[in-house]
């Protein structure tokens, strides 16, 4: 059962950070109007999503905000038409954001590209005239591989505007994946690049698309454009493959925006997988434009003068909702970077805000860990005074990592803002408000009109301070309208839990309805008959001031039933304080133990330098599973 109390609990994080006065006074929700905001939402859900999709321009109104009269399929917007790209570019054109930044590029080496609005629209008509010219239409599937590059931005938008439906595939997946997923999606056109730069290295693209069409279905990917980002040496079969400067020199820089029904689909993405079967989700021009609009002006708390820096790719659900549509839904000046993070130099992310004035930083857990190793001194010669919000997603931040970003990246200044959410829900929906009490290593509470609970295995709210299961009682807009081609699957996400939507993680909330992540439930550990989440071990062993990173795996026991493994990577002074690896791994045992009592038993300690992690950064504690039972690589 989840929902038995985690023995010996620990001590439940006290601290509390409060906004500054200014954040609160120029915070688009003051505490007032978010008052009211759960108030409406609370008293008339499809109410107050319906004020918010009021913010939007549509060119047909809904007959109805949700039509949930066959759950779990819930239609947002009924009887609504528009587009999303009308709304995050067209209108820009005609209103005083047309000239405004939209989008500021860096390459690896440091070479900048920069579109305004009005730039943005014109090099997306020109794409969109050239797919329509493909033969390219309403509902057909037009599949991405790209690196993070302006094309990339400008791929998406064409293609949504033709009212087709974009399916990214991340740059990073291998040749096989990417045939699978142009095999599910049947897609006619596959849009790539030549290659891109990371780490120093050019990796080449385009081999890996000829590799993966190699034996694709001979109906899909008929046409290949390619982006010269490079200039490498690729091979380009004729007549499949046409270059995108090539294709665009003689379209127009005005293109018809195809007007579509709220529920019809704006893209297929392809989940992360930390278990494995990836599963295609599909998002709407409607419900999801509404959702990513309007937690992005809400949460993130947009101004005309914001400069956001989302570290997330493109091909993420975070790159999509807040590095592309919620930017320019609102209008805001986005900047997107090819490469590793850490390439050139340690401090290039701090170097990317303080160049371009970043005012809005949103990272990863993985990521704001690499910056850590670097110390307390990082990032010293930066002027990173601009920021004045963080953001973290994808992962349990953990208390010291939360300490680290608030300190040394917000100097005490910025408050910062741990989303949950998920490529299927589109949207964050558990987070704190810029005005909002900050608790390290929470992630706030549900957001107006989000029904989050936590439950146990029939459906029950456990009391406060219990772990349970994550769960999304009502409907919400940026919801996924399905998996493509797979309705029992999509069906599944209500069923383990009648009636509501289960996301797959356990979760606390305390007396405060602030939610505590504790992992995914597939990943859980069953100590002495205590299920204790990962997050909640792995983050004790992270606040341990040797340890940089740490997973965590169930070894099965057979007194406890299972036992903990941790997997641990050391920061770089650990051997100065310990004779050796035993000693430093007894004192770790000791360390969890201190911090969440007798009952949870780490058997073994692993170092490592690295941890297995997905693309998007999530730790792989089925790959770690998998090893261990394979013999285990002990140290
Ligand atoms: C946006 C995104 C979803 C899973 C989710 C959860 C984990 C996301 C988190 C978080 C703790 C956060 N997750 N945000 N865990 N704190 N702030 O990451 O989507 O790639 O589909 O992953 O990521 O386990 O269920 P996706």
């Amino acid at each position: 059962m989840p929902t038995t109390e985690t023995p010996g609990a620990p001590p439940a994080e006290e601290r509390v950070f409060r906004p500054a006065p200014s954040t609160v006074i120029e915070a688009n929700v003051k505490p007032a109007e978010l008052v009211e905001a759960y108030r409406l939402a609370a008293a008339d859900h499809p109410g107050y999503w319906e004020q918010a999709a009021l913010e939007l321009e549509w060119h047909r109104k809904w007959d109805a905000v949700l039509d949930d009269s066959r759950p779990p399929v819930y239609r947002w917007f009924p009887g609504a038409r528009t587009n999303i790209v009308h709304n995050a570019l067209d209108r820009h054109v005609h209103i005083w954001t047309k000239n405004k930044l939209a989008l500021i590029w860096e390459g690896e080496a440091g070479d900048c590209r920069k579109f305004t609005y009005f730039e943005l629209y014109r090099e997306v008509n020109r794409l969109a005239g050239a797919l329509r010219a493909l033969g390219v239409g309403r509902g057909d599937r037009v599949c991405l591989y790209m690196p993070p590059i302006p094309e990339t931005v400008v791929a998406m938008l064409a293609t949504a505007k033709i009212g087709a439906v974009h399916v990214f595939v991340f740059a990073g997946y291998a040749a096989k994946f990417l045939r699978e997923r142009v095999n599910e999606a049947g897609a006619k056109v596959l849009v790539t690049a030549d290659g891109f730069y990371r780490g120093g290295k050019l990796i080449n693209l385009k081999a890996v698309v000829d590799e993966g069409l190699a034996d694709a279905r001979p109906d899909v990917a008929e046409t290949v454009v390619v982006v010269r980002r490079t200039g490498g040496d690729i091979d380009m079969q004729e007549p499949r493959d046409l270059y995108y400067h090539d294709l665009l020199r003689q379209e127009s820089p005005e293109a018809a925006t195809e007007i579509m029904e709220a529920g019809e689909p704006l893209f297929w993405l392809p989940t992360s997988g930390t278990t494995g079967k990836p599963k295609s989700v599909v998002h709407s021009h409607g419900g999801y434009m509404v959702g990513a609009h309007h937690t992005f002006r809400t949460v993130f708390d947009i101004k005309p003068t914001d400069i956001h820096f989302c570290t997330a790719d493109p091909g993420w659900i975070t790159g999509h909702t807040y590095g592309v549509y919620g930017p320019l839904l609102t209008g805001a000046t986005v900047i997107l970077y090819e490469g590793h993070p850490l390439y050139p130099q340690a401090d290039r992310l701090p170097a990317i805000i303080e160049r371009y004035g970043a005012t809005i930083f949103y990272a990863t857990p993985t990521l704001i860990r690499m910056l850590m190793r670097y110390g307390p001194q990082y990032p010293k010669n930066r002027d990173i005074s601009t920021l004045r919000l963080l953001g973290s997603v994808g992962e349990p931040l953990g208390p010291d990592a939360w300490m680290w970003l608030y300190k040394h990246i917000g100097r005490s200044n910025c408050p910062v803002l741990d989303t949950w959410w998920q490529t299927e829900t589109g949207m964050a929906m558990l987070s704190p408000m810029p005005i909002s009490l900050l608790k390290p290593g929470s992630v706030g509470k549900a957001l107006p009109g989000v029904a989050a609970d936590v439950v146990d295995e029939d459906g029950r709210p456990v009391p406060p301070g219990q772990s349970g299961f994550l769960v999304l009682g009502k409907p919400w807009p940026g919801m996924l309208t399905g998996l493509a081609g797979d309705d029992a699957a999509y069906a599944a996400y209500w069923e383990k839990i009648p009636g509501v939507y289960f996301a797959g993680d356990l979760a606390r909330r305390d007396e405060d309805g602030y939610f505590w992540i504790q992992g995914r439930a597939d990943d859980v550990l069953n100590i002495a008959g205590h299920r204790i989440g990962t997050a909640e071990v792995e983050a004790a062993l992270c606040s341990h001031r040797f340890v940089a990173d740490a997973a965590v795996i169930g070894l099965p026991d057979k007194i406890k039933g299972e036992v903990a493994k941790a997997f641990v990577v050391p920061s770089p002074q650990w051997q100065e304080a310990y004779a050796d690896a035993d000693a430093f791994a007894s004192d770790l045992r000791a360390h969890v133990r201190r911090e969440l009592g007798p009952i949870v038993i780490v058997r073994a300690v692993a170092l490592r330098e690295s941890l297995p992690r997905t693309h998007s950064g999530k730790i792989l504690r089925r790959v770690l599973r998998e090893e261990e039972e394979a013999g285990g690589k002990l140290f």
